[in-house]
């Protein structure tokens, strides 16, 4: 999954793509490169970003929508439900919502009844203060028992469990420590069933481990050393800025095994 943020404040590509015209020719490129779909997004999660307007969310992604009109496989990340409404009626095939359905009480409806693809991510807290004290007893016990609640909610609001993914959103309210130890449990999450999606690419824990206290983004051989980890525990889906590297990266780990 390649990622366009079409946003001034992304994290790692904050004002890359932020004119749509860049945003569309980043997505065709990624897909050259081997992205199976590309997941557009105009508002940053970044830790403690604030949200933007349902009137900029559409302002910033609907143009790139437009002019994509189906030609790449597209996920849209949002956590509106008329985002995801306005981007499923333009070809979205996946709403990737980093609440899980926490945020908007229509957002389920509105992937149920276009038989969307859901992607159901954990998050502790919200992106504003969630890196200020992140605690849990058991990180990765706590995040399945979550993933497994947010699963079941989205199959009764009637969203087919066979479209559904799970995140254990890697930098989500989640100290360097819990980050490392949920990626070495992440055999737990994939336990339930579901293909799990991981998104480590850039995150700044991998910045933090490499001794920068301070960092805010992780260099791309740390990146591809995190992915193979997660592919080798069962991870089916890599949410990856640099998608050319990841696929190489992933095309040796796969000819070697899980
Ligand atoms: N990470 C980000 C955004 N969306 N979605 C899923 N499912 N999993 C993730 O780990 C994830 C996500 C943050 O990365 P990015 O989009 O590059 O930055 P920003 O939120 O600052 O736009």
């Amino acid at each position: 999954m390649g990622v366009v943020n079409v946003t001034p404040d992304s994290f790692f590509d904050g004002g890359v793509n932020v004119r749509a015209e860049d945003a569309i020719r980043a997505a065709r490129r990624m897909v050259e490169d081997g992205a199976a779909i590309v997941d557009v997004g105009g508002e940053s999660t970044r830790p403690g970003s604030d949200g933007v307007s349902l009137d900029e969310e559409l302002r910033r992604v609907v143009p790139v929508l437009e002019s994509l009109d189906g030609e790449v496989p597209v996920s849209i990340d949002t956590a509106k439900a008329e985002v995801a409404r306005r981007a499923i009626a333009l070809g979205a095939e996946l709403v990737n919502d980093v609440t899980a359905l926490r945020a908007d009480p229509e957002l389920a409806d509105v992937v149920a009844s276009a038989d969307a693809y859901l992607c159901l991510m954990h998050m502790q807290g919200e992106p504003r203060t969630m890196q200020e004290a992140p605690s849990y007893d058991d990180v990765a016990g706590e995040v399945a028992a979550f993933l497994e609640e947010r699963l079941r909610f989205a199959v009764e609001a009637g969203i087919a469990e066979e479209r559904i993914c799970l995140d254990p959103g890697f930098g989500f309210g989640k100290t360097v420590e819990q980050n490392f130890e949920l990626l070495a449990r992440l055999d737990e999450i994939v336990a339930l069933g579901r293909p799990v999606l991981v998104g480590l690419s850039r995150k700044r824990s991998l910045g933090r481990i490499l001794g920068d206290p301070e960092a805010t983004t992780g260099p791309l051989s740390a990146s591809l050393a995190a992915a193979v980890e997660a592919y080798e525990r069962g991870a089916a889906i890599f949410r990856a800025h640099d998608v050319r590297e990841h696929v190489e990266a992933l095309t040796v780990a796969a000819a070697v095994g899980p």
